[in-house]
């Protein structure tokens, strides 16, 4: 399908792969771009809007297929951070602890790294060396039972509201037109006519016609468009630590430390603040239509659950003990779509034709890592999870190559609308996670909440 590059574009949300996505339109030389979005850039309930983000290059899987678009797709997201002016200053390669405890995790654990030699990788299994992984005295705690392998270089974090702020202002500047805040953003309804979609209706009653439209509206896609039960919306938690303003130089330069099991955190951005996210399989909030369906609907909370809570404090007793009492400065929950497979949803969509998907954004899940470390004798396949922040640089391309109908098959084949997958959708599928009670949660059960001080995150 050849589209103008002057035709009327509509994109719905502007949060990761929306912003992504409008960048790339403009990019390509499409000249009327509309961004509807409910918040001010950066949306408070974009998943993306946070202060750092893991970003880990490729991994590799024993399936040919799965291996070779893992590949491309890792590899074209890690070159945008490191070659792409608009994102190199976001990026810190400060290298990626990934680890786990038990026997189940540690079979579960992924690393990003070919089979075979790698001199980027060092295992660690000692707690001194895992002591040693940090600046002197940051790491105090004794890491018990923990076993893993240390990613040098070419893993590392973003500053992720920064970087997408940036992304959404060169948009801008290139042409794309932001509609931001409600009632003008916010999106009730995608018009379908014809069995096609024409565009989107904002709360304000008004009707945006466009040639073509892109839903990137993450967890809540699935409140404009029946995804015959692809999208799960499903959330995690972060909190924040403010240290001292003596204490910061020295936290500088900690690498990401990630348990699989248990969470986890970064060094301390330009305020001084540490965020901490404990692991689990998530949390829905389910609801049972009259008509049988099921769905998770989600809701914006700047307060985490007080279990929550006590996981992360759980895992800074292991890590860093002398931080494990401090007051949060911040907290929320955080939305995420997981499809039944944990692929990506990069299509056209299958019965209205004007209709772009760039959901789904869950991690790419399918992939079985064959780990040739001889001592963890993981020389096995393994399923790990690779979610979708890190792919900000570079996925609106994908997402636009998918309109101009030039997915390659291969890539195509693994990111395809596929409502196959979610028939009889287990919606309890711990989708290959770990942590907390190693069940996938629901907030309905949560006695409890944090009860601390709200922030306006949508305003910088
Ligand atoms: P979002 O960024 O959430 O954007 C959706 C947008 O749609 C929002 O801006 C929202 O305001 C808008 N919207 C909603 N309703 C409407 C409407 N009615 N009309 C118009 N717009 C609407 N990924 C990594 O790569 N590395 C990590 O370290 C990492 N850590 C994570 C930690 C947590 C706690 C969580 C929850 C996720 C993490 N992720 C990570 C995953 C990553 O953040 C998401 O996969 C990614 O940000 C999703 O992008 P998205 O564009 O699909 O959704
Ligand atoms: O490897 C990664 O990029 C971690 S993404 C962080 C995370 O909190 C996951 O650990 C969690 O399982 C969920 O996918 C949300 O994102």
């Amino acid at each position: 399908m050849t589209i103008a590059k002057s035709a009327p574009l509509l994109v719905v949300g502007a949060g990761t792969w929306g912003i992504s996505t409008a960048l790339h339109l403009a990019r390509r030389g499409y000249t009327n771009v509309t961004v509807l979005d409910p918040y001010p850039v950066p949306s408070s309930i974009s998943a993306g809007n946070d202060i750092n983000k893991i970003i880990s290059s490729g991994q590799y899987s024993n399936r040919k297929d799965e291996m070779e678009v893992n590949e491309i797709l890792g590899d074209q997201a890690f070159k945008g951070w490191t070659e792409d002016p608009l994102f190199q200053p976001y990026y810190n390669d400060t290298g990626l602890l990934m680890s786990a405890c038990t026997q189940a995790g540690v079979d579960r654990l992924g690393v990003r790294v070919r089979p075979g030699d790698n001199p980027k990788l060092k295992e660690i299994s000692t707690t001194e060396d895992f002591q040693s992984l940090g600046p002197p005295g940051v790491l105090q705690g004794r890491f018990p039972g923990w076993k893993g392998f240390f990613i040098r270089s070419g893993a590392g974090w973003a500053h992720a509201r920064d970087a997408l702020v940036a992304a959404a202002r060169e948009a801008q500047r290139l042409g794309v037109t932001f509609v931001t805040g409600s009632p003008q953003g916010k999106v009730t309804s995608l018009i379908f006519e014809d069995k096609d979609v024409k565009g989107a209706v904002t709360a304000d009653g008004k009707a945006w016609c466009a040639t073509q439209t892109f839903l990137c509206a993450g967890a809540s896609a699935g409140q404009l468009l029946d995804f015959k039960d692809q999208l799960r919306p499903t959330a995690w938690t972060l909190a924040h630590i403010k240290l001292e303003p003596e204490e910061r130089a020295r936290y500088k330069d900690l690498p990401v430390i990630f348990n699989i099991e248990k969470g986890f955190f970064f060094e301390p951005d330009g305020e001084g603040e540490i965020k901490i996210c404990d692991e689990h399989p998530g949390y829905t909030n389910i609801s049972h239509s009259t008509d049988g369906s099921v769905r998770s609907v989600p809701f914006e909370k700047t307060q985490i659950p007080k279990e929550s809570e006590e996981r992360v404090r759980n895992l800074l007793r292991e890590t860093m003990p002398q931080l494990a009492e401090r007051p949060f400065s911040f907290g929320r929950i955080c939305w995420c779509a997981d499809t039944a497979n944990r692929e990506f949803i990069i299509d056209r969509h299958p019965s209205h034709a004007s209709l772009i998907l760039g959901c789904g954004a869950s991690g790419r899940g399918k992939l079985f890592i064959k780990l040739m470390v001889p001592s963890f004798d993981l020389n096995v396949a393994h399923r790990v999870s690779h979610t979708g922040f890190k792919y900000l640089p570079s996925i609106g391309s994908l997402i636009v190559d998918a309109m101009e109908d030039k997915v390659p098959p291969k890539i195509h084949e693994i990111i395809k609308w596929d409502s196959d997958s979610a028939k009889d959708r287990n919606w309890k599928d711990t989708l290959g996670r770990h942590g907390g009670p190693n069940r996938v949660m629901d907030f309905h059960e949560v006695k409890e909440w944090t009860d601390l001080q709200p922030r306006n995150i949508s305003k910088l």
